[in-house]
């Protein structure tokens, strides 16, 4: 079970570290490669999804799951990158947002067909904050993010997201973030729930990425920076698993 295990981790006081494949911007010549890269660096878990429609996710998720031993788990951007052949989903209701669609209109229309592929369902409250740019998630969720200088709204839809009964927290910087989210905006939602706090968007160095976890996040999610070096990832694995 992914979210056991995610427990399990951090209660013996691990970070996780999870890479996400975006299958719009690995093509198949790219995969194999960070296929590679993570048969060394071995990431705790393995996010796919993109902004897009795209038609290769079930092929990314079947040739990581035939080469790889690490659980991958569905991150949708969008209702037609939904595959069975996943081993869960990040089953996104973006809080921080007022749009009914992603609130709870897409998990709606999935439902009956995600309990039929018996697939793990992680219930995550998704939290965009401002990164500096509009970011695609920003764009595609027409939804505004918490402005960055707000730590208390980002704490008060955490915990409204605890309070619901999701199981994962995901503070959102949107892929490619001009700036990641804050340390303190980490610190703060870190310290008002008792559920795992994801953080992902823009942490493209090992600067950043020491900050989010020192600032108390328990899974670092790194994208756009693997797509230009992949040797970041042994490097970032290393780092993480130092906290
Ligand atoms: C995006 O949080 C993820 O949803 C990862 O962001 O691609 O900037 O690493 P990056």
């Amino acid at each position: 079970m992914i979210l056991s295990t995610i427990h399990e981790k951090i209660k013996t006081g691990q970070k996780l570290f999870a890479v996400l494949i975006d299958p719009d911007k690995f093509p198949q010549k790219n995969l194999l490669k960070i296929i590679t890269a993570m048969e060394t660096a071995s990431p705790d878990l393995i996010l796919v999804g993109g902004s897009l429609v795209n038609d290769r996710v079930e092929m990314v998720v079947d040739v990581l799951k035939n080469n790889l031993n690490i659980p991958v788990v569905l991150f949708p951007g969008n209702l037609m990158q939904l595959t069975p052949h996943a081993d869960g989903i990040l089953f996104i209701s973006l809080i921080s947002g007022r749009n009914p669609e992603l609130l709870i209109g897409n998990h709606v229309a999935s439902a009956p067909f995600l309990k039929k592929t018996g697939m793990e369902i992680l219930s995550t409250g998704y939290i965009l904050i401002d990164g500096g740019t509009i970011t695609s998630v920003e764009y595609m969720s027409q939804t505004r993010p918490i402005p960055a200088n707000k730590p208390e709204i980002a704490v008060a839809t955490a915990i409204a997201g605890e309070m619901l009964g999701q199981q994962l927290i995901y503070l959102e910087g949107g892929s490619g973030a001009q700036n990641p989210v804050s340390g303190e905006i980490i610190q703060a939602v870190k310290k008002n729930i008792s559920i795992p706090l994801i953080v992902g968007g823009g942490l493209n160095t090992v600067e950043k990425v020491k900050t989010a976890c020192q600032s108390g996040a328990d899974i670092i999610v790194v994208g756009n920076a693997f797509e230009k070096d992949l040797s970041l990832l042994k490097k970032f694995k290393e780092l993480i698993h130092t906290f």
